[in-house]
């Protein structure tokens, strides 16, 4: 194959930034840019906290095992860990989102507790919130306020891709998270409070968190309460190889998992049988090691299968990547041309945690941009 020029590519690249794109698998504390990241660093390091130049490289670091991300996580929520950084993380993250048109995205995050700030998993979320309310560079949707647009904004970012006339707009959902290390108790209190904030936006439970550490049994009371509550579920599942959790994960009949990677024989077929969605984070599964390369991803036999497949980031600061390029890696590495790849980006309306009314609203973008793109 002829290799592009950097012109091209970039062209290329505006290709993919351009095209509507809907994200399901996105951790508000993976998705910070690096350089807010080192601008926590930098403050911590002034206050004797941290050690700036200790921290820095590790988060300039490429390519990290899945234990490492880990780690790293441990030190993100040690910068983040605040309300009104919660609140200014969320805010940019959903605005880099946007900024890419990724019209639609359910961001997950953990509810934290940290008594010594006066921090409860509540008041986490209240300042989530407040990010979302603080988001002015584009027009967004989050339940309870519908496309709040500013008049005296109306001059900032217009969509120049889709539709040259109006301002970007995005829908915004959130899925709270179970980290894995959790109690059943803390898992029901997760729970408790992404009923409480159903209003705000909240639209069902995530499980995530090191996939080595935890038991299934430990959430799944917390998590079948949110079923019965009709909260939205999806479980990271298969991450790891783990033959006593991925059956009676896929059992649980939750409305979509994440990454399914090391599944058995059996349980591709149960997965394929149920059409349970799966949200596929290319990136993170080859700079993880999970996938050794990306010609053997499963992407491509779910695919071939017309299994519902979401193509998501999973922690785009993280892994140095976003929606855009990995709609581009995927159409590279499979072949795919823009056609099939806008179709794929279309088809993630139906695995959506939101109505029918939402539902035909992206429908409707998604049409106007085809006219458009092609
Ligand atoms: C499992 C992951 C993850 O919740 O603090 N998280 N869990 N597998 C992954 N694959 C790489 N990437 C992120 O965002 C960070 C948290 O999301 C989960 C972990 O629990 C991590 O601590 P929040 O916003």
């Amino acid at each position: 194959m002829q290799r592009q020029t950097n012109t091209e590519e970039e062209e290329e690249m505006k290709w993919w930034v351009s095209m509507p794109k809907i994200e399901l698998h996105a951790h508000l504390n993976g998705s910070i840019r690096d350089s807010t990241l080192l601008e926590l660093a930098r403050a911590l390091g002034e206050k004797g906290v941290i050690v700036f130049s200790d921290v820095e490289h590790v988060i300039m670091k490429n390519d990290r095992s899945l234990g490492e991300v880990f780690k790293l996580f441990d030190l993100i929520h040690i910068l983040t860990t605040d309300h009104k950084t919660v609140t200014r993380i969320t805010k940019e993250v959903v605005e880099d989102f946007a900024s890419e048109n990724v019209v639609y995205i359910e961001l997950r995050t953990t509810p934290k507790k940290n008594d010594s700030i006066g921090m409860s998993k509540h008041s986490y979320m209240e300042a989530v919130v407040e990010g979302l309310r603080a988001v002015t560079a584009v027009d967004i949707d989050f339940g309870p306020h519908k496309f709040n647009t500013q008049d005296s904004l109306n001059s900032i970012a217009m969509n120049d891709a889709c539709d040259g006339t109006k301002r970007k707009k995005i829908y915004v959902r959130l899925l709270l998270s179970i980290d894995r290390r959790e109690t059943t108790e803390a898992a029901i209190e997760t729970v408790k409070l992404a009923l409480e904030m159903r209003d705000l936006g909240v639209v069902g439970i995530d499980l995530s968190g090191n996939p080595v550490v935890g038991e299934w049994k430990t959430f799944l009371p917390a998590l079948k309460f949110a079923q019965e509550q009709g909260l939205y579920i999806t479980l990271h599942c298969g991450e790891v190889p783990n033959r006593q959790e991925v059956q009676p994960m896929l059992d649980f009949l939750p409305q979509r998992i994440g990454h399914a990677i090391f599944f058995e024989e059996e349980e591709w077929r149960q997965l394929k049988t149920s059409k349970i969605p799966v949200e596929i984070c290319l990136t993170s599964n080859i700079k993880t090691e999970s996938i050794s390369s990306i010609d053997i991803h499963h992407f491509v036999d779910l695919y071939s299968a017309k299994h519902p497949l979401v193509l998501c980031t999973d922690d785009a600061g993280v892994f140095s990547t976003s929606l855009s390029n990995e709609y581009k890696l995927a159409s590279t590495a499979f072949g795919l041309g823009k056609r099939e790849m806008f179709e794929l980006a279309r088809n993630g309306i139906e695995c959506i945690f939101a109505g029918d009314e939402v539902k035909q609203d992206l429908v409707e973008t998604f049409d106007s941009a085809a006219k458009k793109l092609n």
